[in-house]
């Protein structure tokens, strides 16, 4: 099994030092060396006025106007704020002064802040910042936040925290002087759908980490977690009707190990925790393939009616649902009712990928009746790339991942969301030397996550189809919470810049700089993070 502390080693001087004599050794031989990467020219991140990660839309620093954080500095709420507004000012209050911080409170109509404060105000009359967008002005005398909707707030406090030195934290620091640079900043994002997903079937991992993958998460403004709660090793989530989908179909994972599943007050629980960081949890049961936790629980879901084995092992393509009996279609209407039921947003990912054990045919047409299924429940309906060819809704979402047939969706008015293998996979190695991870489509070091345009790359989605991105990061080689962090850190940053920042403000050289002053915050955060030679990190 990987472990974390290999993933350490892949940077040590013993490591490289055998990589090293690999190189020479084949060069020797007259062939290819290895993929190696280069490291980059020496620069000064210093040189970057800012390091706000994902770039604004506009920014303006005034550093010799600083505002300066003391044991007097009061956060409080503008007049007309709401509870939602009181809780961004709550958490915004926390990142300065910890638990023991003075709780926030709302201004009346007309009075005037305290002198030095910091201002968070709801204000629906600016509606041009739209439902994400906010408004910054960082001065000598006041902090002023001001956003037309919460989540606005809240990815403006962002911004203030990422503008607050990275000492901010470490939690347990109090009573600290704290500097916000002065600025002026006006932001919204590129894209609506910013998301990441996680892949709890082939390993599963508990709710206290999806948890911190959440707060990880939201200091980048993404927005979306799509859970992968069932593949072939593992079904992770319980039914009530169905109770030996976990039972049974939950208790291993890839390699023969424990697996897991959360209980439905647990996922209610990471639902609920995901909302109070503006993002929305995209629940995946992946079918007709893909399912062979299910098929091993449920006997009359096989279509000889004989469960198989348990599966551990990480081929794919092998399973899929009888999708001729009525009892699938019964079992589908109970699984996408219960988890319907937890989620009060409108998704239900219903996967549908690398269906090899069916006709075309049967295929679409099981497609188009789980659509009706989900809609039955409420749901928006998301598929990866291969449910395209089915007679689908133009509301569907295309989840574009490989050469697919994307352009069939978009043809009918529909829109993808781009998750490239090559440049969005955080399951695929950095370099020759990772330990961990997969290569099918190809090495990803942090510059091959980064320089792309979700709306320039395939010739058959036109920008105007894309609603965003998503980073998945498959778990065929990924066990601890030290693994997945690793692989997502700073591959996934990047990819928040791809989804937030305009194509105007997407630059490398940039972004490497800026980038490069989060180590000490991602380290502060504990954060296991990859140190790619592409990066000139500051310590
Ligand atoms: C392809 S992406 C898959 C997953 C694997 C992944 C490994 C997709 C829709 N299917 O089942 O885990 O590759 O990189």
């Amino acid at each position: 099994m990987v472990t974390a502390d290999m993933v350490v080693l892949s940077g040590s001087p013993v490591v490289r030092t055998v990589v090293f004599a690999v190189v020479l050794a084949s060069l020797a031989c007259g062939r290819r060396a290895p993929v190696t990467t280069t490291p980059a020219p020496a620069a000064d991140p210093s040189r970057v006025a800012h390091a706000i990660v994902p770039v604004p839309a506009r920014v303006q620093m005034i550093p010799t106007d600083t505002f300066t954080v003391d044991s007097t500095t009061q956060v409080v709420v503008g007049p007309g704020g709401n509870a939602e507004a009181q809780r961004v000012a709550t958490y915004l209050a926390y990142l300065l002064a910890g638990p023991l911080g003075p709780a926030p409170r709302t201004l009346t109509a007309g009075e005037a802040p305290p002198p030095r404060s910091l201002v968070v105000t709801l204000d629906a009359t600016e509606s041009a910042l739209g439902l994400e967008g906010y408004e910054l002005a960082v001065t000598r005398d006041a902090v002023t936040l001001t956003a037309a909707q919460p989540n606005g707030l809240f990815y403006g406090v962002q911004t203030i925290r990422q503008l607050l030195p990275w000492s901010i934290e470490h939690r347990g620091a109090i009573n600290r002087r704290l500097r916000i640079p002065g600025a002026r900043i006006t932001d919204a994002p590129r894209f609506a759908w910013r998301g990441a997903m996680l892949d709890v079937s082939r390993h599963f991992i508990d709710a206290e980490a999806v948890k911190r993958y959440i707060d990880l998460m939201s200091l980048y403004k993404l927005n979306r977690l799509h859970l992968h709660l069932s593949d072939d090793q593992g079904w992770r989530i319980v039914i009530g009707s169905r109770p030996n989908l976990t039972e049974h179909g939950g208790s291993t994972q890839v390699g023969g190990g424990p697996g897991g599943y959360f209980t439905q007050a647990q996922f209610r629980d990471i639902v609920a925790y995901a909302t109070s960081r503006f993002i929305t949890i995209v629940p995946e049961i992946d079918m007709p393939g893909h399912t062979n936790a299910a098929l091993a629980s449920y006997a009359e879901l096989n279509c000889d009616g004989v469960a198989p084995p348990l599966y551990t092992g990480i081929r794919v393509g092998f399973s899929t649902l009888c999708v001729t009996k009525e009892d699938t279609y019964v079992f589908v209407n109970d699984v996408v009712r219960e988890i319907a039921g937890m989620l009060p947003t409108p998704y239900f990912h219903m996967g549908g990928d690398e269906v090899e054990k069916l006709t075309p045919d049967q295929y679409r047409r099981f497609v188009e009746r789980v659509e009706k299924i989900i809609h039955s429940h409420g749901k928006q309906v998301i598929g990866w790339g291969e449910i395209s060819p089915a007679n689908i809704s133009p509301a569907t979402i295309v989840q574009h991942w490989r050469r697919d047939s994307s352009a069939l969706h978009i043809a009918r008015g529909g829109k993808v969301i781009m998750s490239p293998g090559p440049k969005t996979y955080l399951d695929m190695k950095y370099d020759s030397t990772t330990v961990l991870g997969l290569r099918w489509a190809g090495l990803i070091e942090v510059r091959d996550a980064y320089d792309w345009n979700p709306g320039a790359l395939l010739p058959e989605v036109p920008d105007s189809a894309v609603l965003g991105v998503e980073a998945p990061l498959w778990a065929e080689t990924i066990v601890k919470l030290q693994d997945y962090e690793f692989m997502a850190f700073p591959r996934l940053v990047a990819i928040s810049e791809v989804g937030w920042s305009s194509t105007a403000n997407h630059g490398w050289d940039s972004f490497r700089l800026r980038l490069a002053r989060h180590g000490p915050r991602l380290s502060a955060l504990g954060v296991n993070f990859y140190r790619s030679p592409q990066v000139p990190w500051v310590q």
